[in-house]
């Protein structure tokens, strides 16, 4: 596109913009060598062309299409190297000499080599250095070419099928034929192994059925079925297995998306899933709020819910009588202060079937005892893995259907454990650090020593790459925006220089990734309107957290005009997270000081008594901000709050006042915070970077703000407040949109009926391309083995104490556990660490 409209140079008929372009480029190259962002392109060009009218003009020229579409340059004088982003996925890279102003199109491999020169010289000239390409596996495999189309893989997958169907039908035969659940085969056997076969049969029990009332449970004909090869599995009575068969009869006759959509969403494949999530303190209760213990926790346990009631009622459909089982497997942290996270087995509050595993970090002195923080986990995972698997194995009675992974390390675990296993496999990233961290890739050296990046960018592309297929909560996590490049997309060419250089880590238009969006627990989240519902238990003690005027540990500051909305934020104490620098904004914003009172929930106010690095800097700030802004009086500053639905009311309770969530974040990957305070109706002003950006229509269901524009962000917050006293509707009307807009697009029940829609479907994909799995898989290992284990052991470990001798049996009785995991508890035989 642009090489070729610019042919070998800037035309010299371009007069005037030709020299203010090349005024353009001398002012970056004045500098020297250095990276540049799109802001300081635009700066630094605001400054050279001052008018507005040349501006505009050079942005209409030639070059200006590259100045439109940047979003980084390398300068190396006399060269400018641009990396241009015409569309999501897209990306073109090209040089302009500065003293003649020649243009040349540039491999992405020769612009990271450009770059890595301003980083690492003598690398960056080594002819030998490494290059990861792990698209150079995919190419027999087809890809979306609509920026559009991104994120949604499953309908491309089931289009492709189609075909695929048409040219082998005995494929989709033999994948029936392995359908199983501990031994015992689902919908047919060896007697139908070939596709004319069971096309015949197909016709005959059609005939067959059509005799029979619609309700005709499926028990009543299933010895006539198993002669003719049909086992159970195919519908609940005589009218749910017709349909079944008839859509597989038109799929044999003339394979079609809508058919093999349906078809795939009803056959028995998945029934035992295994969810890893790693790091943190995973439990059900007193756990938000403490170090890497989020968001992750909350999706995973709503998720779990979602997925099981999913999963009955397809059994149930199926004419099953299977109990499905999710196995949520984590870390088991001994000294896990007073959380449940010292126990290897808890049954999963409002569930059926599903339990908490945890397994312990072993070291070569026996099992650590604390907590570790997420950045240093890395050189405990493999052994994690091979005890998780054995223990997971042993619980499930066989392997499970589906393993899902989340962040780095749950994700790393599932791919060595799915592949070993060979198990159909989705990741889940919940937030790429390397998106969060700017010029992380570029700088790693500099990071490593305290984030150890090279381990975790190294283990994001190994499981990335391994995945089925791999879940998205948002088009912008793949993708970004128009503006924008999404969190994957930042992992499509990036370098490591000094280690690797990435020319192909993923690839957006891959059709594994889905947008299944989550969504926030309706039995929490719901509108501050609907009173009957209200938890008014809490009021007492939420009045007391809110208002009262003493401090103690719970919360300092205080708030003197009760009358006043309050601006309200809860997020984990993290930098990223920004909860000083709203403080910050707000306590230099004279007119929203008048206008609104401030609540913080986050941390707590002892930095001695914290092990993260991050909020130990963020309580400090905290406290010089509070005495240097003298905010007590319109600030509270509330330790962190671990009771879910205590926090449900709390955001009820801020609507009340007709304040507004903010959520400030430098960047957020998705924000179930902000789809927490939608559902209760509460307006909401969110970070415009990251996921927030995609579910609040900005002006619509809430708003925008950009965190590095801290006073433009407050502004608009009192310029809202402002409208809010002269017109009291306007209030209601944000309220209104932004319910409207969770409603629409965000509940847990469409994201279960996705996820297991994708489960069914992609084991089948993977079937059919099991040579190009394993080709990739080879290439994986290696890169497994080379680089990631050596980089791993440059991240210190921790001494582990030894491993005590076993307890005796110790029977947990929770009122949810079922049957089947009081079975599993005493099996296991429960051990308990720590306390
Ligand atoms: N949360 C909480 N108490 C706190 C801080 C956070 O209960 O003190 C909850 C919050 O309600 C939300 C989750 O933790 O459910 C944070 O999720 P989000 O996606 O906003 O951010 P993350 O922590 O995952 O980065
Ligand atoms: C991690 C994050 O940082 C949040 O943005 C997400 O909402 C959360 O995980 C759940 O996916």
């Amino acid at each position: 596109m642009i090489s070729g409209s610019l042919g070998n140079g800037i035309p010299e008929s371009m007069g005037q913009n030709r020299g203010n372009i090349k005024r353009c480029l001398e002012k970056y190259i004045e500098k020297g060598r250095r990276v540049m962002k799109l802001n300081q392109l635009m700066d630094e060009m605001e400054i050279v062309i001052n008018d507005l009218t040349q501006r505009k003009r050079v942005m209409e020229g030639d070059l200006g299409k590259i100045f439109c579409f940047t979003q980084e340059a390398v300068v190396i004088p006399p060269i400018v190297a641009f990396a241009i982003r015409g569309n999501p996925g897209n990306w073109q890279y090209v040089k302009v000499n500065s003293s003649d102003l020649s243009v040349e199109t540039l491999s992405n491999t020769q612009y990271l080599k450009l770059k890595e020169l301003l980083f690492d010289e003598n690398w960056a000239k080594d002819e030998n250095a490494l290059e990861v390409d792990f698209g150079a596996l995919d190419f027999t495999l087809p890809q979306l070419s609509l920026s559009s189309s991104i994120g949604n893989g499953l309908r491309f997958v089931t289009s492709k099928l189609g075909g695929r169907l048409n040219d082998n039908p005995q494929s989709l035969v033999d994948y029936l034929l392995s359908l199983e659940h501990q031994g015992e085969s689902l919908m047919m056997n060896e007697t139908l192994n070939t596709a004319r076969k069971l096309e015949m049969s197909l016709i005959l029990a059609d005939v067959f059925l059509s005799e029979l009332p619609e309700d005709t449970p499926f028990q009543a004909f299933e010895l006539r079925f198993k002669e003719w090869g049909f086992e159970k599995g195919w519908g609940e009575n005589a009218g749910r297995v017709k349909e079944t068969m008839r859509i597989l009869s038109e799929i044999l006759q003339a394979p079609d998306s809508g058919n093999i959509d349906r078809f795939f969403a009803r056959i028995p494949r998945i029934f035992n899933v295994v969810i890893f999530s790693v790091h943190g303190y995973f439990g059900q209760t007193d756990v938000l709020g403490l170090p890497d213990t989020g968001g992750q926790i909350v999706y995973i346990l709503d998720q779990v819910k979602a997925l099981e009631a999913e999963l009955l009622h397809r059994v149930t459909s199926q004419g099953l009588n299977f109990k499905p089982q999710i196995l949520v497997v984590t870390r088991l942290i001994p000294d896990a202060k007073d959380t449940t996270c010292n126990q290897e087995f808890e049954p999963i509050i409002g569930t059926k079937h599903s339990n908490i595993l945890r397994i312990p970090f072993v070291t070569e002195n026996g099992i650590l005892s604390r907590w570790v923080s997420r950045f240093d986990i890395y050189p405990y995972l493999e052994r994690f893995t091979k005890d998780a698997t054995t223990k997971i194995l042993d619980i499930l009675e066989g392997k499970p259907d589906l393993i899902i992974g989340n962040y780095t390390d749950g994700n790393l675990v599932a791919s060595l454990m799915a592949n070993k296993l060979g198990i159909t496999q989705a990741t889940i990233a919940h937030a790429l650090e390397k998106t969060k961290y700017e010029d992380s890739d570029n700088k790693w050296k500099e990071f490593d020593p305290k984030y150890h990046f090279s381990s975790q960018f190294t283990a994001d592309l190994i499981s990335m790459n391994s995945a089925d297929f791999i879940i998205a909560s948002t088009y912008q996590e793949i993708a970004g925006s128009k503006e924008r490049a999404g969190q994957y997309e930042r992992h499509m060419s990036f370098t490591l220089p000094g280690l690797y250089r990435v020319v192909s880590g993923i690839n957006v238009f891959d059709p594994r990734f889905n947008i299944a969006a989550p969504g926030a627990d309706d039995s929490i989240y719901f509108p501050f309107t609907a009173q009957d519902r209200r938890f008014t238990k809490f009021y007492p003690s939420i009045e007391e957290i809110l208002y009262s005027q003493n401090e103690n540990d719970e919360h300092i500051g205080y708030l003197v005009d009760k009358k006043k909305p309050i601006i309200f934020s809860m997020a984990r104490l993290d930098v990223v997270k920004n909860l000083t620098g709203l403080t910050e904004w707000y306590a230099k914003n004279k007119r929203l000081r008048d206008l609104v009172n401030l609540v913080i929930v986050g941390g707590f106010f002892d930095p001695s008594k914290s092990k993260d690095r991050e909020e130990i800097s963020e309580i400090k700030k905290m406290h010089t901000m509070i005495e240097k802004y003298q905010l007590k009086g319109q600030f509270r500053w509330i330790a962190a709050q671990t009771d879910r639905t205590r926090n449900g009311e709390l955001y009820r309770c801020i609507a009340d006042t007709r304040g507004a969530f903010v959520q400030p974040a430098h960047y957020e990957a998705f924000g179930l915070t902000v789809i927490e305070a939608m559902s209760c109706g509460l307006v909401t002003f969110a970070t415009d970077q990251g996921g927030p950006a995609e579910i609040i229509v900005d002006g619509v269901s809430g708003f925008h703000i950009d965190p590095s524009n801290g006073e433009e962000s407050s502004d608009k917050i009192a310029n809202f407040f402002e409208k809010c006293k002269i017109d009291a509707n306007y209030w209601n009307m944000f309220s209104a949109e932004g319910l409207q807009r969770i409603n629409e697009c965000y509940t847990w029940k469409i994201y279960a009926n996705k996820v297991i829609n994708m489960g069914s479907t992609y084991s089948y994909w993977r079937h059919l391309n099991k040579d190009q799995k394993l080709a990739k898989q080879r290439y994986i290992h290696s890169f497994y083995n080379l680089q990631y284990r050596n980089l791993v052991k440059t991240i210190p470990k921790l001494s582990g104490i030894p491993e005590p001798p076993p307890l005796p049996p110790k029977p947990l009785v929770k009122p949810s556990a079922s049957k089947g995991s009081k079975r599993i508890q005493s099996r296991l035989g429960f051990r308990m660490f720590g306390a």
